[in-house]
């Protein structure tokens, strides 16, 4: 394993990060942008592979963690944010991202989605928000479109939309931003962006499913989607403008840094236990190895 400290010449690339699986999406998915943005915005923190982990769920988007070089675990559907907490507490040292579909993150996973938001573990949601549940071929999920029409919904969605970047705003999130996969530049930065927030970060990625998903097409967003970025006067630390910033939707559709909030303690940062450092690198607690190894061969 290459290590920086010890080779600080050493450039980490995208490449480094390029797993072994081969890639089972659909010719065309925008979760190939969505995997190309993460590894660049990785390697624009120069992350190295060992500390960043990936989490996610059951999903086509859920599967990214399977193609990215760096350690990982792929849980249940709608379980991933107990187990990124889980995974940050025994090793607040990594970088802990949670991947994720719409589905799982916003329906099987929503309870655990409000409490995350106010809990502000040092972790990265990123959600790749297609508006439909893919992998099992179509159902309308939590944000798709009031009206819109699958086999689940032959008369068309009777519920209104799930607005992620609302809740989250208003459920204590301390970094919420929204970003599109036909645009690999501002998926990169958005990341490195939330990576780097100290706390709770949701990055919610308009994403395009071909097969799916015909309505909310790259061509459907392209013309809708502009920048924060490129409005100087936008300020994502004031609440009340980022809630209503949040609520725009439909011709219009921000993207960027909606909301932030600086210096809000971590859960980690609160947790005594953690204060000598991260739990896997303290002692064993008087007890010997042995003892836990039985412990652990117990428990298998
Ligand atoms: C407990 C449980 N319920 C249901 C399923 C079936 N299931 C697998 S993936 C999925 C939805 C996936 O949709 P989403 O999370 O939006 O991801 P996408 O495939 O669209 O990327 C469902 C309902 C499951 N695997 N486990």
């Amino acid at each position: 394993m290459i290590d920086v400290k010890v080779m600080p010449e050493f450039k980490l690339t995208p490449k480094s990060y390029e797993g072994e699986r081969e890639v089972t999406w659909c010719p065309g998915c925008g979760d190939f942008g969505i995997l190309n943005a993460v590894k660049q915005s990785l390697a624009q923190l120069q992350i190295p592979p060992y500390q960043a982990y990936f989490v996610s769920g059951i999903g086509c988007g859920s599967k990214l963690p399977d193609y990215v070089h760096s350690n990982g675990f792929l849980g249940l559907h709608g379980r991933s944010l107990p187990m990124a907490q889980g995974a940050k507490l025994a090793n607040h040292d990594l970088k802990v991202i949670v991947t994720v579909g719409d589905g799982d993150a916003y329906g099987i996973g929503a309870g655990h989605f409000v409490h995350a938001l106010r809990r502000n573990s040092d972790i990265t949601m990123i959600v790749e928000d297609n508006k439909v549940y893919a992998l099992t071929k179509g159902q309308y999920s939590p944000t798709s479109t009031k009206g819109w029409v699958a086999s689940t919904t032959p008369d068309g969605a009777i519920e209104i939309e799930f607005n992620p970047v609302v809740m989250a705003i208003a459920g204590g999130a301390t970094f919420v931003a929204r970003t599109f996969s036909g645009d690999p530049k501002h998926m990169a930065a958005t990341f490195a962006k939330a990576i780097q927030h100290k706390g709770f970060a949701l990055v919610d990625v308009l994403q395009s499913c071909v097969v799916y998903n015909l309505v909310n097409t790259v061509e459907w967003y392209r013309p809708r989607v502009y920048k924060l970025d490129d409005d100087a006067s936008y300020n994502p630390r004031d609440y009340n403008t980022a809630m209503a910033k949040a609520h725009e939707w439909g011709d219009r559709i921000p993207i960027g840094v909606l909301y932030v909030e600086e210096g809000r303690p971590t859960y980690e940062d609160q947790v005594k236990a953690l204060e000598k450092g991260a739990l896997v690198k303290q002692p064993l607690g008087g007890y010997s190895k042995a003892t836990w190894d039985e412990f652990r061969a117990s428990m298998m």
